[in-house]
C-alpha cells in the first residue's frame, strides 16, 4: 500500500496557493456531517428548515448572479485548440493556470479548505472513477456528500488505484468578473473559482462525470453521457432498461421517476429509477451496452415539481435535502412556483427579500418566490422508485437509447432511427429550446447534440466518431429513438399530456426493441402505427394524435439547412457517415 503521496503533495501545493486557515479531510462519517451542518447554519451559509415537517433539510441561497451554469465562463484547456473543437471555449493550459492561479491566490484566507475524496459510481466498480475536490465551501461539502460516495472508504480504494481527478474549487468572493470553470483533460484536473452554483462547483457532476469522463471514455472505449437511466418492469416481471438524453430542464428527472398512469398500471407496469442525469455505459463481454449512474443523489429543478409532474420526487425530498434558491414559507418550509397546494400568503424569496403573491417588478412582471432554476439536492436512496441495482458494480443492460428535445413544432412525439448510424445522426442533429438551466435567452432553439453541447470535454467531431465506432463494436446495440413531449398546437397548447403518460411511448419503444410491432416508414425514421400506442384511459384533444405525428417536409428541409450550417462548423473533421445520413435525409424529404 502506498501512502497517497501524490494526493498529499497536491493538497499541500493547493493549500500553499489558496492559503486556507486549516485543512479538513472529509471522512464520510455522520458525526462530521452533523458538525459541518451546525457550522454552516451558524455561518448562515444554510438555514435549518422546519425539522418536524422536513427533517434533515436545509435552505441555501446563492449570490443573485450565480444561479445557473455559466457556459461562457467554462473552458476546455487542451494544449491544441483543435482538440477542444469548434464548440467549446478554449484556453491554453499555461494561460489558464496562470490566470486562475492569480485568482486562487489567497482565496481561502479566513476559511478552511475541505478535502473531499469521492467516487463516481460504486466504490471499487470497474465503471467508477475517483476524484478529490478541494473546496472552501461547506455547502459544496454537504452537497457532495449527497451526490457522490465520499469519505475514507474512497481513500482506501485510491490506495489501490492511484488515479484520481484533481478538483480545485474556491468560492473566493463570488465575483462573476473573475469566475472561471476550467477543465484540463490532459492533466485529469478541474479548477473552478468564484461560483457557488451546483453545476459549476459540485465538480463530480458535470465537470468530472461528463467533460473529463467523456475524454477518458473516448480514450478507454466507453460512454459518459447526459442521460437518465430507468428500468421498466413489464407485466411479466421482466425489467428492461433504457437510457435517455434530453437537454437540461427538459424533464429527465420526471421521466426517470415516472408513475404509470391508471390505464397502464392495471397492466402491471412499474418503474425503477437508476439515474436522472448521467449515464456511464460500457460494452460488456455479451456485446451489449451496460450502464451505471455515477451519482448517488439528484440535483433537480424545484419549480414545477408537484404531485402531477413527479410524486416520487415529492416523497424523496421530504427529508435529508438541501434546497437552493426556493421561497422560504412562514412555517419554515419551502415553496416554489408550480408547487402543490395553496401559495403561502407571504415568505422570503430566493433573493432574501420579503415576498407576497402577486408582487410585480418595475416592468409589471410578477416577482417569483423561487428562482426558475431553484434546485434540491437529495439522496437517491430516499426515492420510492430507486432501483435495487444501484449499488451493483455491473450496472444494468440498456435496450434502447432515446434522444429528445423541447420543440414546440417540427419533431413528432416519437420516431425510431433506421439503424445505429442513423441514430447517431439523429442524436447529433438534436435541437432544443433553451431553458433556465443555463444563462441565455429562454425559448431560443439551439442545436444540442446528444444533449451534450455544454458537456463535451473534447472536439465534438471526435465525439460523433466515437459514437459511430462504439456502434460497430457492439454485437447487439440498443435501438435509438427520438422523443418530443413538448409539441404544441396552433394556439401554443401542449398536444401531449406528458409525465406518467409518457410510459405509453416507452411501451411502444420496448415493443419495437422486442420486435412485437411493425412501424411506418417516414423520411425521418420509423413512426408508430396509430393503434400500436396504448391510449387506454387517455383523452386527447381532437386530431391531436395526427398532429403529434405530422411531418411537415418544408419545415424539415428548413431544419436540414440549419443542420448543414451546424455540421459545417466542424469542417473536415465531421465524420463522412454523418454527411451521408444528411444527404439521405434530403433525398427522402424531396421524394
Ligand atoms: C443539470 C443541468 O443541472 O443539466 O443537470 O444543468
Ligand atoms: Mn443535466
Amino acid at each position: 500500500m502506498n501512502d497517497l503521496k501524490e494526493l498529499k503533495s497536491w493538497v499541500n501545493s493547493c493549500a500553499k496557493l489558496c492559503q486556507p486557515d486549516s485543512i479538513i479531510w472529509i471522512d464520510g462519517s455522520a458525526e462530521q456531517k452533523a458538525r459541518l451542518e451546525k457550522e454552516a447554519v451558524e455561518s448562515q451559509e444554510i438555514t435549518l428548515l422546519n425539522q418536524e415537517k422536513l427533517p434533515g433539510c436545509f435552505l441555501h441561497r446563492t449570490a443573485i448572479n450565480d444561479v445557473a451554469r455559466t457556459e461562457h465562463l467554462t473552458f476546455i484547456c487542451t494544449r491544441k485548440k483543435h482538440d477542444a473543437g469548434p464548440i467549446n471555449n478554449w484556453m491554453p493550459p499555461k494561460v489558464a493556470y496562470k490566470k486562475a492561479s492569480a485568482i486562487f491566490k489567497g482565496s481561502m484566507k479566513g476559511r478552511a479548505m475541505y478535502v473531499i475524496p469521492f467516487s463516481m459510481g460504486p466504490v471499487g466498480s470497474e465503471f467508477s472513477k475517483i476524484g478529490v475536490e478541494l473546496t472552501d465551501s461547506r455547502y459544496v461539502v454537504l452537497n457532495m456528500l449527497i451526490m457522490s460516495r465520499a469519505g475514507e472508504e474512497v481513500l482506501k480504494q485510491l490506495q489501490k488505484t492511484q488515479e484520481f481527478t484533481k478538483c480545485l474549487h474556491s468560492k473566493a468572493d463570488l465575483d462573476i468578473n473573475r469566475r472561471l470553470i476550467l477543465h484540463f483533460p490532459e492533466d485529469n484536473a478541474i479548477w473552478s473559482v468564484n461560483s457557488g452554483y451546483g453545476g459549476n462547483v459540485l465538480l463530480g457532476k458535470k465537470c468530472l462525470s461528463l467533460r473529463i469522463a467523456g475524454y477518458l471514455a473516448k480514450r478507454e472505449g466507453w460512454f459518459a453521457e447526459h442521460m437518465l437511466i430507468m428500468g421498466i418492469e413489464e407485466p411479466s416481471g421482466h425489467i428492461e432498461y433504457i437510457a435517455a438524453a434530453f437537454p437540461s430542464a427538459c424533464g429527465k428527472t420526471n421521466l426517470a421517476m415516472l408513475v404509470p398512469p391508471e390505464g397502464l398500471k392495471r397492466k402491471g407496469y412499474r418503474i425503477w429509477t437508476v439515474g436522472d442525469d448521467i449515464a456511464w455505459m460500457r460494452i460488456d463481454s455479451d456485446g451489449t451496452l451496460w450502464a451505471i449512474n455515477p451519482e448517488s443523489g439528484f440535483f433537480g429543478v424545484a419549480p414545477g415539481t408537484n404531485a402531477k409532474s413527479n410524486p416520487s420526487m415529492l416523497a424523496t425530498i421530504k427529508k435529508d435535502t438541501i434546497f437552493t434558491n426556493v421561497l422560504l414559507a412562514p412555517d419554515n418550509t419551502v415553496w416554489w412556483e408550480g408547487a402543490d397546494g395553496r401559495t403561502p400568503e407571504s415568505g422570503v424569496d430566493w433573493q432574501g427579500r420579503t415576498w407576497k403573491p402577486g408582487m410585480t417588478d418595475e416592468n409589471g412582471k410578477p416577482i417569483k418566490g423561487a428562482h426558475p432554476n431553484a434546485r434540491f439536492t437529495t439522496p437517491i436512496s430516499n426515492c420510492p422508485s430507486a432501483s435495487f441495482r444501484l449499488e451493483q458494480h455491473h450496472g444494468v443492460p440498456i435496450s434502447a437509447i432515446i434522444f429528445g428535445g423541447r420543440r414546440s413544432h417540427l419533431t413528432p412525439l416519437v420516431f425510431e432511427s433506421f439503424n445505429w448510424q442513423h441514430g447517431v445522426f439523429v442524436g447529433a442533429t438534436m435541437a432544443s429550446e433553451r431553458t433556465a438551466a443555463q444563462v441565455g435567452k429562454v425559448g431560443e432553439v439551439r442545436r444540442d447534440p446528444m444533449a451534450m453541447l455544454p458537456f463535451c470535454g473534447y472536439n465534438m467531431a471526435d465525439y460523433f466518431r466515437h459514437w459511430l465506432k462504439m456502434g460497430r463494436r457492439m454485437l447487439n446495440p440498443p435501438k435509438i429513438f427520438h422523443a418530443n413531449w413538448f409539441r404544441t398546437d396552433e394556439h401554443g397548447k401542449f398536444l401531449w399530456p406528458g409525465y406518467g403518460e409518457n410510459l405509453r411511448i416507452l411501451e411502444w419503444i420496448l415493443d419495437r426493441c422486442n420486435n412485437k410491432v411493425e412501424a411506418v416508414d417516414s423520411p425521418i425514421g420509423y413512426i408508430p402505427r396509430a393503434h400500436d400506442i396504448d391510449m387506454t384511459g387517455l383523452r386527447l384533444p381532437a386530431r391531436a394524435q395526427e398532429k403529434l405525428f405530422t411531418i411537415n417536409k418544408t419545415d424539415w428541409l428548413e431544419e436540414a439547412e440549419d443542420v448543414k450550417k451546424f455540421f459545417k462548423r466542424f469542417g473536415k473533421d465531421l465524420p463522412q457517415e454523418l454527411w451521408k445520413e444528411y444527404k439521405a435525409l434530403l433525398r427522402r424529404l424531396k421524394k
